[in-house]
């Protein structure tokens, strides 16, 4: 068969404009593609919920590929192991008992394609800039392209609508700051403020990532990182099973509200 650019040039943007309008009205819209946005939209998907992921970078996986400070490898204790290895199937030697290791490359690249086979549609090179709240409760997500944000220029954003959002931006929580610059400090924390993170403690950043897993502002939830800087809660470094975890919680409590 001869090759038509053209061709090629019009599959990709026909399909691309037909999925993003497709996407426009989400049951889940998750911000940040890192381990516990991938976990999340991963259950939600396979559940049968329509979930749309928005990623600022080119690549998908966060905090996730470079191991503990580029030492490609990542620590899971057993509960994430359970995730990591009995869900994703990615492969975990027992370094010493309660210790797990995984190759960040075949973790992160696993749980990619497993949440995409799943159904969950990844948008990379976008960012989310701001959110649209209707009757005190947040109802879409405001979208430019990360070029555009990248180069200042002034480029109107578009918006889509989802019944609920995720921030699983990480430690800069990114939704939720949007959220308290807009309407002030009403979120569901102990202080109606984000309270920011605390400084390294893997072993009370794990535990209480999972209780800071939760709604903060009505259908605006917070997975991994974020949790624990919304919550005034200690970041655990390069272990990575709190992340795994709290994607599976975010999705659960999800499935709950959404029925
Ligand atoms: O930081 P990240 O990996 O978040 P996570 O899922 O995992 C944290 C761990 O990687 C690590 C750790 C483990 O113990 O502490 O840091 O909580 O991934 C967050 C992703 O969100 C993207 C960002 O590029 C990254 O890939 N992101 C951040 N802000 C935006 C965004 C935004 N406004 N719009 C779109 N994507």
């Amino acid at each position: 068969m001869k090759l038509d650019d053209i061709k090629i040039s019009k599959a990709i943007i026909e399909e691309y404009m037909d999925e993003l309008i497709d996407y426009l009205d989400v049951d889940v819209a998750i911000g940040g593609g890192g381990p516990s946005g991938l976990t999340a939209g991963y259950y939600l998907s396979k559940a049968g919920f329509k979930v749309s992921l928005f990623e600022r970078k080119l690549s998908i996986g966060g905090g996730m590929w470079g191991g503990g400070m580029m030492f490609n490898k990542i620590v899971v204790q057993e509960a994430g192991r359970e995730i990591l290895q009995g869900e994703f199937g990615v492969n975990c030697q027992e370094h010493e008992k309660g210790y797990y290791v995984a190759d960040s490359i075949e973790a992160t690249s696993t749980l990619c394609s497993k949440a995409c086979k799943a159904g969950l549609k990844i948008f990379n090179l976008i960012s989310i800039e701001d959110v649209m709240i209707r009757d005190e409760k947040i109802n879409g997500l405001v979208l430019n392209w990360t070029a555009v944000e990248m180069a200042g220029l002034h480029v109107d954003p578009l918006t889509i609508k989802s019944k609920t959002v995720i921030d699983a931006t990480g430690h800069d929580c990114e939704i939720v700051k949007v959220v308290q610059r807009k309407i002030g400090p009403r979120l569901m924390t102990e202080t109606g403020k984000i309270m920011g993170e605390k400084p390294m403690w893997a072993d009370k950043g794990e535990t209480s990532l999972l209780e800071n897993t939760r709604e903060v502002y009505p259908n605006l939830y917070v997975a991994g990182m974020a949790s624990n800087a919304v919550h005034g809660a200690h970041r655990m470094g390069p272990i990575f099973g709190g992340m795994l975890l709290s994607g599976k919680k975010v999705a659960d409590l999800i499935m709950e509200k959404l029925g």
